[in-house]
């Protein structure tokens, strides 16, 4: 390893379409980090399952994860790209997380939890409830001192520190403490037409998000249709105007600008005109990355993620193994 490369991990799930969100929040920060640091980008499958999902359709969605990675620009040479499931190191360290590292009182505390469980927790899986342990475990394995994710996901990183500094407490240097990194603009990216909810994967009202494989002229259609906010004015405040701040977010994150440039060059224009610059630029946007994506089979994703898995295993099953024997299993 070079002096001062980090260690960088992150994944998604697996669990639905995957959406501009889940690019501007997370995938878009990861090519960056790949020419200086040691880059791990995982298709988190084993956390899909937490709800109930369609086997072939996630056989299907963890290829076109993985797919989405490589059209992001993530390169498969520089980096780890590989598959959650086939490094069996990450069920194993999150058992042993669960009995040595987590409390139910901090899994008590975790807001995405409550939000996707609403009223009916109790019928909810254990595993939806532990998730952010086998997350956790996902992100300790590896030395990660870098993880680039959304802001909903910072929660979870900060458990994943609190567990790394319980354990190291009890059983010497084991885990590296990771830190999330958001991205200034763009860490929570929120519903085309609800704007006080955040635009997920998994809702099913499809006009609230744009998938990164819609059509690219569905996806012009979807921004013509997004709210907007009863004043007029293009300018950004999440009280005053959470639709157009929302709508500046999308147009920096995939517009490659910066959301006070934009601010500058759409002070004039009334709603109708800027969301037709928006419009072309998410088109433009979905054009070139659908044509990324289609250059790619899905034989070159299944050997790239069967290499990616032996190198995910050799560094995963060293950290293992030395908590394994701290704590006398081995
Ligand atoms: N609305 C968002 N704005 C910015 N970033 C977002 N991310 C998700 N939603 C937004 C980031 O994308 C990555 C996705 O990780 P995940 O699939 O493990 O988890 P998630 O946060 O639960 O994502 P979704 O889209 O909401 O999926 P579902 O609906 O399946 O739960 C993370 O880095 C996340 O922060």
């Amino acid at each position: 390893m070079e002096k001062d490369e980090k260690i960088v991990f992150s994944g998604i799930q697996p669990s639905g379409k995957l959406n501009i969100a889940n690019y501007i929040g997370a995938l878009s920060q990861w090519p960056n980090l790949q020419d200086e640091d040691k880059c791990i980008f995982c298709v988190v499958d084993y956390h899909a399952i937490t709800v109930k999902k369609n086997p072939k359709e996630l056989r299907k969605r963890v290829i076109e994860t993985a797919k989405i990675y490589l059209a992001a620009g993530i390169d498969s040479e520089k980096s780890i790209i590989f598959k959650q499931s086939d490094v069996s190191a990450h069920t194993e360290l999150a058992w042993i997380l669960n009995c040595i590292g987590a409390r139910i009182s901090d899994l008590n505390k975790m807001t995405q939890f409550k939000d996707k469980t609403g009223e009916n927790k109790e019928s909810a899986s254990v595993g939806l409830y532990d998730y952010p342990v086998l997350m956790a475990a996902d992100i300790l394995l590896y030395g990660t001192e870098v993880v680039p994710v959304g802001e909903d996901q910072i929660q979870h990183v900060e458990l994943a520190r609190d567990i790394a500094k319980r354990v190291n407490n009890t059983y010497g240097d084991i885990f590296t403490i990771p830190k999330a990194v958001v991205k200034k603009d763009g860490a929570r990216i929120m519903s085309l037409l609800d704007p006080s909810k955040k635009m997920s994967k998994s809702d099913e009202n499809e006009n609230n998000a744009i998938a990164l494989l819609d059509k690219p002229e569905v996806g012009r259609k979807k921004i013509m249709k997004a709210v907007t906010d009863s004043n007029t004015g293009i300018y950004f405040n999440l009280e005053d105007k959470p639709a157009i701040s929302n709508l500046l977010n999308i147009y920096a994150g995939l517009g490659n600008r910066e959301v006070k440039r934009l601010v500058k060059d759409h002070k004039d224009s009334g709603y109708g005109e800027f969301k037709n610059a928006l419009a072309d630029v998410v088109e433009n946007f979905l054009i070139t990355f659908q044509e990324k994506y289609n250059s790619y089979s899905d034989e070159n994703v299944l050997e790239i993620l069967e290499k990616g898995k032996e190198r995910a295993e050799k560094i995963a099953q060293e950290r293992l193994n030395k908590l394994k024997n701290a704590i006398g299993i081995i």
